[in-house]
């Protein structure tokens, strides 16, 4: 007969209970004994099952409270991500124990780690402020959700939101119309200064009680390197890719200026609202203004999607068969009954795309997107970075929760878009979106990866930028009273775009992007960008592609396929590095394969600046 031992017994009793039951249950554990690897593991089993359960519970609240907005919703998504975040910090605390226990296994090991850097936002000690701490967070993704630029005397109904200024960013070329869009949009954000500055100050108290330095330095440790070797790693491989970036900026700068007479300076910075994205993250809607070789054939995806009377769940069909082409699993029927693909128009919701699990567990199998579709180009390209977060909740959802993540989260992130790298005209015309092929010529080369590197190349410094303002923030090194200027400093610095006129301290610029107010670390879509072309490149070569990576598509390769589910099926159960190697053969970051894909544009774009003096 085995007995259990007492510290167990009272470790299932406290994660029963709430955490400060548990914290007392806790205490009374007998003391000085060591405990063993086997109560290590038993612990970690039993972390899985509860965090799994209030997982599943807080997405449910907050599933209801994105795409139904009320004061109600938002207090119970506050309520459930109380509950998850009081649980956490209390487990971590807990799991402080093992800490230096021998002859752990690597599972229990490598569980015990990532349960001690979960937290998105890490609770403090104190209870009350981890209620006012959840209030603020749900408060604050809601109010981006709900917000609206009103002009002076406008009707409620007259106010837009973000879909409406987005159309104007996109498609528009005036001047003016453009940035009373822009400085439209950025009026929904200074009421969040004062919430957001708490919310560093409570989050920051969180992460120190759980033995962070900050909540920076909680979301940096989660590379499996030192933090500031990670750092390190993000500014070598934008050193890599810094050049190019500034060749495409100055290219653009040149075409902007003409389009745009008086207004945009030859050496200067970009004005911001000039690039065809409220953030100027992404620049493809500007394509016209930039194309290199007018008249060659049209590479328009979004006419010919709109042209063949496509519609949104129809664009969600394209991403699901390009997926099932290579072998994965079709997607739950639930996923279609249950995903939000259209705005509603009787409620308020947060739009910005996202992939959700409800269920944390393969039986259950609840996935689904909220997205507000519109039938275009970019909206495909989401739709398959959206699907990437599905199919890898898919694939490692029969995995304990706490290996239910990515490799680290830039992998979660690149997933669709290696998939998406693959969407090009050849494969459009083979699932009959484009009738014919675009000749395969050298101007419409350029032309497509023109295109291509206006939201690759361009993304690269912002998706930089946003975490080195957050860091700083986090730390306090950037104080609440140059959290703006500190902004356009490093937009300036990295992007080559500035404001038209100083943006003082009453803005608040970063909050008019979502991921500052939904606190969504943002250095995974940088290392993402990365990532896929290194994921693109390896799934070709498993596929057997010769010739250059620009024309490989691996649509309806099942080794290619296959190659790829083995690293989805790892979920986060080893270090990213070993995952990494597992498709590519390579344990480290590396900006090559990105640069191979765009040598023809690297060397085009020279020629065109020759006689421009490049940089700001
Ligand atoms: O937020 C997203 C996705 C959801 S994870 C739509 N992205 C970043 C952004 O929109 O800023 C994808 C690209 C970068
Ligand atoms: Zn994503």
């Amino acid at each position: 007969m085995t007995t259990t031992p007492t510290f167990l017994l009272v470790m299932a009793l406290a994660l029963s209970l709430p955490a400060n039951a548990a914290a007392e249950a806790a205490a009374k554990a007998p003391t000085g004994a060591t405990p063993t690897a086997a109560e290590a593991k038993a612990f970690v089993a039993k972390v899985n099952e509860e965090l799994k359960k209030l997982y599943a519970e807080a997405a449910r609240a907050d599933w209801v409270k994105n795409t139904y907005i009320t004061d109600d919703t938002e207090t119970i998504s506050a309520q459930a991500a109380e509950k998850l975040m009081l649980f956490q910090a209390q487990a971590i605390k807990d799991a402080a124990r093992f800490d230096g226990v021998i002859g752990l296994d690597a599972d229990t090991a490598r569980a015990l780690l990532l349960l001690k850097l979960s937290p998105d936002l890490p609770a403090p000690n104190d209870p009350k402020k981890t209620t006012e701490l959840s209030e603020i967070a749900s408060k604050l993704t809601s109010m981006y959700g709900k917000g609206k630029y009103c002009r002076k005397g406008e009707k409620p109904e007259q106010c837009r939101d973000l879909e409406q200024l987005t159309e104007v960013m996109t498609k528009s070329r005036n001047y003016d119309e453009l940035l009373d869009a822009w400085q439209g949009w950025h009026t929904i954000s200074p009421p969040m200064k004062p919430m957001y500055q708490r919310y560093v100050e409570l989050s920051n108290e969180g992460a120190r009680d759980l033995g962070f330095k900050d909540v920076a330095a909680l979301w940096r440790g989660r590379y499996d390197m030192a933090p500031e070797a990670f750092e390190a790693d993000m500014d070598r491989v934008w050193g890599q890719l810094k050049p190019l970036y500034q060749d495409l900026h100055c290219y653009a700068r040149t075409k902007l200026a003409a389009a745009y007479p008086g207004k945009v300076k030859s050496e200067g910075p970009i004005p911001a609202h000039l690039l065809g994205n409220m953030w100027a993250q992404e620049w493809a809607n500007i394509y016209p203004l930039v194309e290199p070789y007018a008249g060659e054939a049209s590479l328009d995806v979004t006419k010919a999607l709109q042209g063949k009377k496509k519609t949104e769940v129809g664009l969600v069909n394209i991403g699901e068969g390009f997926f099932t082409s290579i072998g994965l699993k079709a997607l739950p029927k639930s996923f279609y009954e249950k995903s939000l693909f259209l705005k509603p128009t009787d409620r308020e919701v947060v739009c910005h795309a996202s992939a959700w699990d409800l269920a944390y567990d393969a039986k259950a199998n609840d996935v689904r997107i909220k997205m507000c579709i519109k039938v275009d180009e970019d909206n495909l390209v989401t739709i398959h970075h959206e699907l990437g977060h599905i199919y890898y909740y898919e694939y490692y959802n029969n995995k304990p929760v706490l290996f239910q993540q990515g490799a680290n989260d830039g992998f979660h992130e690149a997933i669709g878009d290696a998939i998406a790298l693959s969407v090009n005209p050849k494969y459009l015309t083979t699932i009959g979106v484009f009738d014919k092929a675009p000749a395969d010529n050298e101007k419409n080369l350029i032309n497509l990866q023109m295109k291509d590197a206006l939201d690759k190349i361009a993304f690269l410094p912002f998706g930089l930028l946003m975490d080195k303002w957050r860091w700083d923030v986090f730390s306090g090194k950037t104080k609440p009273a140059e959290y703006n200027k500190r902004w356009w400093e490093l937009r300036t610095q990295y992007q080559g775009i500035a404001p038209v006129a100083t943006r003082g301290e009453a803005s608040f610029d970063p909050g008019a992007k979502y991921h500052i107010p939904a606190n969504v670390p943002y250095a995974r879509y940088f290392l993402a960008r990365i990532l896929q072309f290194q994921m693109h490149k390896a799934l070709c070569d498993a596929a057997g592609h010769k010739g250059p990576l620009h024309t490989c598509s691996i649509y309806g390769n099942k080794k290619a396929g296959a190659k790829l589910q083995k690293l989805l099926e790892l979920g986060a159960s080893r270090p990213w590095p070993d995952a990494l190697e597992a498709v590519t053969g390579t344990r480290q970051l590396d900006a090559q394969p990105m640069l191979d894909y765009f040598a023809p544009l690297s060397g085009w774009l020279k020629e065109q600046n020759k006689a421009s003096k490049c940089g700001w």
